[in-house]
């Protein structure tokens, strides 16, 4: 009887755990930034593009830039690229001066749930 129980219980938390998996595959992960993560950038950087696993919606994904811990700008919001919904785009004003930066993105993913993340990179001298 209770080896009985315990074996209903583990099949349940198995249940359990898949049905939270689920969604977790349906989010769109980010896949690669330009510049990378980590990166020193020599030439000029005048935007920055994120590529994720599958569609987000440019005009609900938003990032806030530092340089050097000095705010550049708050909640901007991405553009779309042209052809491919798998990508956001920043384009920036003019070419990021030398520094470092961190960008903090939040992306919609097509399946409506938000992605977050941070992406720090260095533009040289
Ligand atoms: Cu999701």
């Amino acid at each position: 009887m209770r080896g009985r129980g315990r074996f209903t219980r583990r099949a349940g938390l198995a249940f359990a755990a898949a049905l939270l998996a689920t969604p977790a595959l349906a989010h769109s992960t980010l896949r690669r930034a330009s510049p990378a993560e980590g990166s020193r950038a020599r030439g000029p950087v005048t935007e920055i593009r994120l590529t994720f696993s599958q569609g987000v919606e440019a005009a609900l994904s938003t990032a806030t830039l530092t340089r050097d811990g000095q705010k550049m700008f708050e909640n901007r919001a991405f553009e779309a690229a042209p052809n491919d919904g798998a990508v956001l785009l920043l384009r920036l004003p003019e070419a990021l001066a030398p520094g470092s930066y961190r960008l903090d993105w939040r992306a919609m993913s097509i399946d409506t749930h938000m992605v977050q993340g941070r992406l720090g990179f260095a533009v040289a001298p």
